[in-house]
């Protein structure tokens, strides 16, 4: 391409300090060093971790920096060793690296890579230097993405080809909010067997007369049958872009039964319209959710999510579970520093808690899988998208965000 090898000018959203609104700026953004690519990003999601970036409660990130972790782009240039994609690649950029040598990478069973942002920093590439500069200064990268400008550096590993005909303004979710939340409740907490029978039934005496010749075959010498009920029951907290791909995720794994919880009712209709079987508010109830939600299915659910991050709804998922072979994922992250008071008693009968990243994928095999499913309908990711704006309408997403009114909010250069 004609701009290969050289600084591109374009513009981007910078925040410049915590707390302070993006700025689209005209940034410049050098040519990619040896295992880095160099993406022309065509379409981002906003996720509320971008906003949490912004507010400065997540995780240890450098100002001034260019958040935005849920793009798609076609690839402009590569460096020296990229062996995976070419220009003109259309691609996906992830905030969840796979290296394929760490221990972790190598291990089938995790999808977290030493080269993440919890066990290395990163706001700045590998190499320890940005590719970003305005107005003189260099500003931080996010994730190693930065998918909130026209053009971004990543290194090879947080990037994956995808089938050409897949629609870089719908896919791009696939980055982060619909594989974070479809994978936490299909891989993580592989939701699909129920765990607590539920209800038990015992066989009538009648009824089991009418069965007489296979009690004389002796089939019925047990006391009582045990009807275990099809599927598990499931809660989400929190009804944002990842609950509901929580929901879809329980839908699609058979769970017969999937209660939405959240604060803004006005989320509701949506989550009904892609699995939910009900939905409550806490404001609703003048005893905790928790209790509610045992009092609704006798034992609590067999799965339970939280999808909102903060310690009050952590800690109500987690008793909202049976207390026995319950479990709860938590997907949401607090503010740095945090801690949630749990009593112990809540482990002691067998309930398990679990963490999930980005769903548990390894997302340079997965992505080109998940694409390959979205083009083959095996899942309605485009529902979550309520909003498409022009890039530069970047802080009217987030304003939509904020007040509750969007989904996701597909942003387009
Ligand atoms: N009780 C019930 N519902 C509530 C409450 C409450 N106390 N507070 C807020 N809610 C509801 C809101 O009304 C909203 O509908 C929903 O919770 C949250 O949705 P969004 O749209 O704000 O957020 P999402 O879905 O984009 O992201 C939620 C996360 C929990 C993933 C995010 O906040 C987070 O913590 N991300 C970091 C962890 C992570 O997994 N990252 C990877 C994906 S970014
Ligand atoms: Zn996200
Ligand atoms: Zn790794």
């Amino acid at each position: 391409m004609a701009t290969s090898g050289k600084v591109i000018r374009c513009r981007a959203a910078v925040a410049w300090a915590v707390g302070k609104p993006l700025s689209l700026e005209e940034v410049e953004v050098a040519p990619p060093k040896a295992r880095e690519v160099r993406v022309k990003i065509v379409a981002t999601g906003i996720c509320r971790t971008d906003d949490h970036v912004i507010e400065g409660s997540f995780l240890d990130i450098d100002f001034p920096v260019i958040p935005g972790h849920e793009g798609a782009g076609i690839v402009e240039s590569i460096g020296e060793g990229v062996t995976s994609v070419k220009p003109g690649d259309k691609v996906i950029l992830f905030g969840l690296p796979q290296c394929g040598e760490c221990c972790f990478c190598k291990n089938p069973d995790s999808n977290y890579c030493l080269k993440s942002h919890l066990s290395v920093s990163q706001c700045l590439l590998p190499d320890k230097t940005s590719r970003f500069t305005c107005r003189g200064k260099q500003i931080h990268h996010f994730l190693w993405i930065s998918t909130f400008a026209e053009y971004t550096v990543v290194p090879e590993f947080t990037l994956a080809k995808i089938d050409a005909a897949a629609p870089l303004d719908k896919v791009c979710l696939l980055a982060c909010g619909f594989s974070t939340g479809y994978g936490a409740a299909i891989n993580t907490a592989k939701v699909g067997t129920q765990l607590c029978p539920g209800q038990v039934h015992r066989s009538h005496p009648q009824k089991r007369s009418a069965t007489a010749s296979s009690s004389s075959r002796g089939r019925l010498s047990r006391p009582h049958v045990v009807q275990v009920k099809p599927g598990s029951t499931c809660a989400v907290f929190g009804l944002g872009g990842v609950g509901l791909s929580v929901v879809m995720g329980c839908k699609a794994a058979g769970a017969s039964r999937i209660i939405g919880v959240d604060v803004n009712k006005e989320k509701f209709a949506r989550a009904k319209e892609l699995g939910a079987t009900e939905c409550i508010s806490p404001r609703d109830f003048q005893k905790p959710v928790q209790e509610v939600l045992t009092e609704m299915t006798g034992y609590g659910v067999d799965y339970s999510f939280e999808v909102i991050g903060t310690a009050d709804t952590m800690t109500a998922a987690l008793a909202s579970c049976n207390m026995n072979t319950g479990v709860c994922v938590v997907v949401g992250v607090l503010p740095t520093g945090s801690v949630v008071p749990i009593d112990p008693l809540l482990f002691l009968s067998g309930r398990t808690c679990k963490g999930t990243l980005i769903g548990g994928w390894k997302m340079r095999d997965s992505i080109p899988k998940l694409v390959s499913s979205y083009l083959e309908k095996k899942f309605n990711s485009d529902l979550l998208i309520t909003h498409t704006l022009p890039f530069a309408k970047i802080n009217e997403g987030f304003e939509l965000l904020r007040a509750g009114k969007s989904i996701r909010t597909v942003l387009l250069y």
